[in-house]
């Protein structure tokens, strides 16, 4: 198979050739039609193209469940090859300039070179993951039983050395926050003490916070259920709305999707977290019954807008300390990782035109009559609006693809990695 590098920006101009006036007319139609509500399609496509969303490396690999994985071909092996696969993403969408990194699944010892390889890419990096939700080989103390609230402050201290590390390695490579999920809490009533396992939470993330260099933000992710399945630490945004404000004024609450029970109003604790001014950013992912880890806008699109919707708010009311970090967090079981880092990346900008159409002052002014449903449907309409042709105007005016997924199948890159990246197929992460 011929194999042409989809980095390559004179293979994506030639890719965009036959695009160019179908796109054409698209747009200008869809600008007239905006241009009716009082709406600047320009304006809008320049947003849009200046939205950012971090990729995760354990993304670029094939996931997997409790059952089993399926390894795709030429799945990166290390996070050098990761990064590579991570700068087609971004060259073909235009719109994920930064890598969000694991470790230890992407420790090396080379963070420098790291730095340099990423900046070859075109690449930088966002929030640090740390991981205290495993064990790892020769790891002096086990995790089974917590670790930044475990009993035992030997473990604590462990963990909080791990954090630690994390930080030290971001400040290498021009990362600007630490991400802290942990996995601690317990499977059955009794097993623990739901007060006492917080305060040592807090106990040890405060000598986490002050680690943190002055420029970091520290983003606190909560979540329901799994591992533990009884009582999870850091469960709700309430936890962690507590713990930032406790804290101080570097810690802030990380949203991810999956991480609430279903039908959860997830767009309202948006608002409240940016009300308390603690959003910190995103972990975006969909799903449909817990923390599936789907492709983003896959299952609930309409939710996605809502929390959007939020977000414009927030924007075009200037919310103080607002600046909330996007990232993706998503496990690809069944599809090219690549394809689908692609495609949640383009809903995500989706869901953020489809709210910039949103006639705000006519929504302002039938919300104030309390008239619901002209409300309701005004608020629909940017939802219901096709804003495709923005999405790729936006693409295409950042030397990005049309149509990213036929660029990236027609170059044969994954055949290619295939190829050159033979072997055990492991990559780290990969939630199996
Ligand atoms: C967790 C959580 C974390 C992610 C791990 C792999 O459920 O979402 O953000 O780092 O999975
Ligand atoms: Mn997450
Ligand atoms: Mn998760």
């Amino acid at each position: 198979m011929a194999f042409a590098d989809p980095r390559d920006a004179n293979y994506i101009a030639s890719a965009n050739k036959p695009h160019a006036a179908t796109l054409t007319a698209d747009y200008n139609a869809l600008g007239l039609q905006l241009a009716r509500r009082g709406v600047d399609i320009d304006d809008v496509t320049r947003r849009v193209a200046a939205f950012k969303v971090a990729i995760p490396s354990w993304g670029v690999g094939t996931g997997g469940t409790r059952f089993g994985r399926f390894p795709g071909l030429g799945e990166p092996r290390n996070v050098f090859e990761k990064l590579e696969d991570c700068a087609v993403i971004h060259r073909l969408t235009g719109a994920t300039p930064t890598v969000s990194l694991h470790i230890p699944w992407d420790r090396t010892d080379d963070y420098l070179g790291l730095r340099e390889h990423a900046a070859g890419l075109g690449l930088g990096f966002d929030a640090m993951n740390s991981n205290t939700f495993q064990d790892q080989p020769g790891q002096p103390l086990s995790y089974k039983f917590g670790s930044l609230t475990h009993t035992d402050a030997a473990v604590r201290a462990q963990a909080v050395a791990h954090n630690i590390e994390c930080i030290k390695a971001g400040a290498i490579l021009g990362s600007r926050a630490l991400t802290v999920w942990i996995g601690d809490g317990a499977n059955f009533p009794g097993q623990s003490h739901l007060g006492k396992a917080f305060e040592r939470y807090l106990e040890s993330t405060a000598s986490i916070y002050k680690a943190l260099p002055a420029d970091w933000r520290m983003f606190i992710e909560h979540k329901m259920y799994e591992p533990a399945f009884y009582a999870t630490v850091i469960q709700d945004w309430g936890s962690s709305l507590m713990a930032a404000q406790t804290l101080g004024p570097k810690a802030f609450c990380l949203v991810d999707l999956g991480h609430h029970a279903p039908n959860v109003n997830i767009e309202m604790i948006v608002a409240r977290l940016i009300h308390a001014q603690r959003l910190g950013g995103f972990h975006f992912n969909d799903s449909k019954y817990g923390d599936d880890d789907l492709d983003a806008g896959s299952i609930e699109p309409f939710r996605l807008f809502l929390v959007f919707n939020e977000l414009v708010e927030a924007e075009l009311a200037k919310a103080p300390n607002y600046n909330p970090a996007h990232m993706l967090d998503q496990s690809h079981n069944v599809t090219d990782p690549i394809e689908s880092l692609m495609t949640s990346a383009i809903e995500l900008q989706r869901a953020y035109a489809q709210a910039l159409v949103v006639e705000r002052t006519r929504l302002g002014e039938y919300r104030a009559a309390n008239d619901v449903l002209m409300s309701a449907q005004t608020l629909k309409r940017g939802f219901t609006t096709d804003v495709a042709p923005i999405l790729a105007q936006a693409r295409v005016s950042k030397g990005g693809a049309a149509d990213p997924v036929a660029a990236y199948r027609d170059s044969g890159y994954r055949a290619r990695c295939a190829q050159t990246r033979p072997g055990k197929q492991n990559p780290g992460g990969g939630i199996v």
